[in-house]
């Protein structure tokens, strides 16, 4: 055994040696129960960040862990391979997007076998290959025919000057990203998945998950059930002109709160409802803002936060419930893609109408009390929209009544006037997977002029995406490619148009985890065998940024894929750990134009105040002080990452794992430290050192076994610690999931060991069997150090064979235990006596104590109260 503990060496042995072994490469085996663990794929971009470090060490304790357990445990990677930064990439720098996504990936995949992690190699995928998205363009086609996917008119960013469709996150303050042009909005045919269908089945398949109560709350809000009623508006007659058909009856509009009905002052429609269409016809103050309107932004959270802007029409309508004339306003922040498009507005107790009735003085009229509180028209308070406590007022038949009983009424009401009905609503939209980009997975249908859109059939699939084009970011170069996209229709035979459109790469991401499962299979998304034995991912681990869409679509996808009996489950992720965030220190120095300039905290010398805070710092090349900003998320926006690569070059990759795993709990933030670093360094150098003066001592012993009568006190209380730390990490490591107080207790372990004399013949078969244990204790977490030095203490198994240890119930017995004596409820001595003493001796023990003699001041005790195991009280 080498004094020194040399990553560089101990790491590429221990890969080696875990490869030739083939222990992270599984098959389907009844003999074992299986473990699926799952990290979320990178998207290659070029290099690995912190936050991947973190999210597939988690993974890897874990499987490791249900490794030693046992388990026939899946771990695969692979790669998010399609995406839009490859294809900014390549305009950069004039290189095709495959190229540049398989050069990143070779580099990742290295950087990822470098950290050590327990993956199947053989069961690698990238999303860009033919043989992966060739199924899920037959499972389009398929559900093409169904009608579960179809083709409709969406709207989409245009860029008028680089004649292309944008992203939402490319139009920034209304302006394209790379043009500044101002962004219009287009109507183009877009295809859809009826993901609307499925909202009741993803709301309540959400209860049997065992998820973080966060995220399935966002799925929850995502889903956006309302129940709510539909109420109709009848238009008045002065107000007819231009409208025609049921338009002209009434106005119908979508609410939650119809036991508010009475307090509706003004009606607001979106932009493009058919009675601002009417109204626009001969006013160019309405037509003008009808188009700002609709020029806004696509995105949907944009809608809530911004400035409340509306124009009235001239037009009225009448509440069915009072008669009352109300006038209709076109709104910005009525959506016409949500229920009617139109809203009963209630100042008085909707946040929104009150902001906007605010702005354009509109009446606000309360009709529902709580308690005593009072109301102010000009300060908008939070119980003004309490449903729980709410009682009507000022409603005439309805007042006193609560929500449930007004709602019941009210709609009864308005169901015999014929002005409405109840309605359950979901917010959530169909899913628009149409991208007008080139890197991603052909969208597979044929367009003919006499057919229509034709799905091509299953055995001309793949359509194989061209991989040596290189985009210069003006338009679709697919749709310039007519070797692309001119093709025959295979129902007329006639020249037909392939779909230029490629799928939102979230389609690719949200069945990746079955074809893991068979990822070679030949025949289908994943071969039947597999889908059986696998059934799903037991745990999930990932970011919670991907808390909504890529989890809400990948649940759907399973019940898609379910469906047509690909697989046999409904869900696709049984557990979900969301790791928190990699955070590290900013620093900044503002230029004269007033914008921050970011120095890497590499770059940057920090001074610190003698609790090591940082007072101040400045910046290495040229001396002059820098700013000091908070600590934030890891990101090249703010330039302040670390590359794992520097950590892993410079300490190894378990000292790297150590760090990430000790410095904080899974799902809670982590902050950077390089003081945290070297502290992780330390431990592992120490923990060699323990071991290497054990066998510079003599051979390796026997672990200790069997009876521990014999053992003096210092090592049968140094095994008590160790079948107590076996424990204790065993359930820190499944059932509580906290990595962080694993270790420390290992380190508490080896803090004992280190004291207690170990040099006897039966010290070494003690010492023996502690080292051993810590080294499969740490080995989920720092397998390559492990792995060497379980090598020194048993040359002749391999560590994986051995199992996970288990804890020897007679040294978990402690054979004395502590005892508090108090003296009237106060602590006043302890003792130590045998853990099976019976009453009599722990009582005649604390009544010698000095203290109870003192305190007891000679008196005879009334009571003596014995709490087993913890204390004694004496009462006097
Ligand atoms: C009157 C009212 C009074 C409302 C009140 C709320 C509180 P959820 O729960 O999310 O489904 N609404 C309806 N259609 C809308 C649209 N197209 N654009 C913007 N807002 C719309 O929200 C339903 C509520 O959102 C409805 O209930 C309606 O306002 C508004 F004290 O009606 B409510
Ligand atoms: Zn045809």
């Amino acid at each position: 055994m080498q004094e020194q503990y040399q990553p560089s060496a101990v790491e590429p042995a221990a890969q080696a040696k875990w490869e030739a072994a083939r222990i992270f490469n599984v098959a389907e085996d009844d003999s074992k129960p299986k473990y699926y663990c799952l990290s979320m794929f990178p998207y290659p971009s070029g290099k690995l960040h912190m936050g991947h470090v973190r999210n597939y060490t988690i993974g890897d304790v874990l499987s490791r862990f249900k490794l030693l357990n046992g388990f026939n445990v899946l771990q695969p990677m692979g790669w998010d391979a399609f995406g839009m930064p490859a294809e900014n990439a390549a305009i950069d720098r004039k290189i095709a997007p495959a190229k540049w996504t398989y050069e990143n990936i070779a580099y990742m995949r290295n950087q990822l076998k470098s950290l050590g992690f327990a993956f199947d190699w053989e069961r690698e995928l990238a999303t860009c290959t033919p043989e992966y998205y060739r199924w899920e363009q037959l499972l389009f086609t398929k559900l093409f025919e169904k009608g579960v996917i179809y083709r409709k008119n969406g709207t989409v960013n245009w860029d008028p000057v680089d004649q292309t469709v944008l992203a939402n996150e490319q139009v920034i303050d209304g302006r394209g990203w790379r043009s500044g042009a101002v962004i219009e909005k287009r109507e183009i045919p877009m295809y859809y998945f009826k993901i609307t269908d499925y909202a009741e089945q993803l709301l309540a398949d959400l209860e049997g998950l065992n998820w973080p109560e966060q995220v399935k709350t966002m799925q929850r809000n995502w889903i956006g059930k309302s129940r709510g009623m539909t109420v109709r508006f009848a238009i008045a007659d002065d107000s007819k002109q231009g409208l025609s058909g049921k338009d002209s009856e009434y106005l119908q509009v979508y609410t939650t709160r119809p036991d508010t009905l009475m307090g509706a002052t003004y009606v607001a429609v979106a932009a493009e409802h058919p009675l601002a269409t009417a109204a626009a016809v001969q006013n160019p103050d309405l037509q003008t803002f009808i188009a700002e309107c609709k020029a806004g932004s696509v995105a949907e959270a944009d809608m809530a936060t911004m400035e409340k802007k509306g124009v009235p029409t001239g037009r009225y309508v009448v509440n069915p419930l009072n008669g009352d004339r109300l006038e209709v306003w076109i709104a910005n922040y009525v959506l016409w893609g949500y229920g009617d498009g139109a809203v009963m507005a209630v100042p008085a107790h909707d946040e929104r109408d009150f902001e906007f009735a605010h702005t354009f003085g509109l009446p606000i009229k309360q009709v529902i009390a709580v308690g005593d509180n009072q109301f102010d028209a000009d300060q908008w308070q939070d119980w003004y929209s309490d449903k729980e406590n709410g009682r009507l007022t000022a409603s005439g038949e309805f007042d006193g009544m609560d929500f449930q009983t007004a709602f019941d009424a009210i709609a009864a009401k308005l169901q015999s006037l014929g002005a409405g009905e109840p309605k359950t609503q979901y917010r959530l939209r169909d899913w628009g997977i149409s991208r007008q980009r080139y890197w991603g997975c052909p969208i597979p249908i044929i367009h003919c002029e006499h057919c229509g859109d034709v799905p091509v059939p299953a055995d001309q699939l793949p359509v194989v995406l061209p991989e040596d084009v290189v985009p210069d970011g003006s338009g679709s170069p697919l749709a310039r490619m007519p070797e692309f996209y001119e093709t025959t229709c295979p129902k007329c035979g006639g020249a037909a148009k392939r779909e230029t459109d490629t799928m939102d790469t979230f389609v690719e991401s949200s069945w990746y985890q079955f074809r893991y499962m068979s990822p070679q299979f030949s025949d289908g998304m994943v071969a039947p065998k597999a889908a059986q034995y696998w059934q799903q991912a037991d745990q999930y681990i990932g970011g919670i940024e991907h808390a909504i869409l890529h989890l809400l679509y990948a649940r759907f996808f399973t019940k898609l894929m379910n469906e047509e009996n690909i697989v046999p489950v409904k869900e696709p992720f049984a557990s979900l750990l969301t790791q928190g965030m990699v955070l590290q220190a900013t620093y900044y120095r503002e230029t004269e134009s007033g914008k921050k300039q970011w120095f890497n905290p590499a770059e940057v010398d920090v001074q610190t105040d003698e609790k090591g805070r940082p007072v101040a710092a400045v910046l290495r090349a040229d001396g002059q002080p820098v700013i000091i900003g908070g600590v934030e998320k890891m990101s090249k926006s703010k330039n302040n990452g670390v590359d794992p690569q520097e950590l892993i070059d410079a300490y190894g990759a378990d000292t790297a794992r150590l760090f990430m795993m000790f410095a904080s709990p899974p799902e809670q933030s982590l902050e950077w430290s390089d003081a945290g670093v070297e502290g992780a360094h330390r431990f592992l150098r120490r923990l060699w050192r323990t071991v290497f003066e054990y066998v510079k001592a003599g051979a390796p012993a026997k672990a200790f076994q069997g009876s521990q009568d014999g053992l003096d006190k210092a090592l049968k209380e140094l095994r008590h610690k160790l079948h107590a730390t076996i424990v204790k990490v065993s359930d820190d490591y499944s059932r509580r999931q906290q990595f962080n107080t694993a270790i420390a207790a290992i380190m508490e372990l080896l803090n004992q060991y280190d004291k207690t004399d170990t040099g006897s013949e039966q010290g070494r078969a003690v010492a023996q069997e502690v080292l051993e244990t810590v080294t499969q204790l740490l080995w989920p977490i720092v397998p390559h150090i492990c792995e060497s030095l379980w090598s020194t203490l048993r040359p002749d198994t391999a560590l994986w064979e051995n199992g996970w240890p288990q804890a020897d119930e007679a040294a978990l017995v402690k054979s004395e235990i502590e005892i508090m004596v108090q003296v009237n409820g106060k602590l006043r001595g302890k003792i130590t006596v045998a853990a099976d003493a019976d009453k009599a001796t722990v009582e005649a023990a604390a009544l010698a104590t000095d203290g109870a003699i003192k305190f007891m001041d000679g008196k005879t005790p009334k009571k003596i109260i014995v709490v087993p195991g913890r204390l004694v009280n004496i009462v006097v």
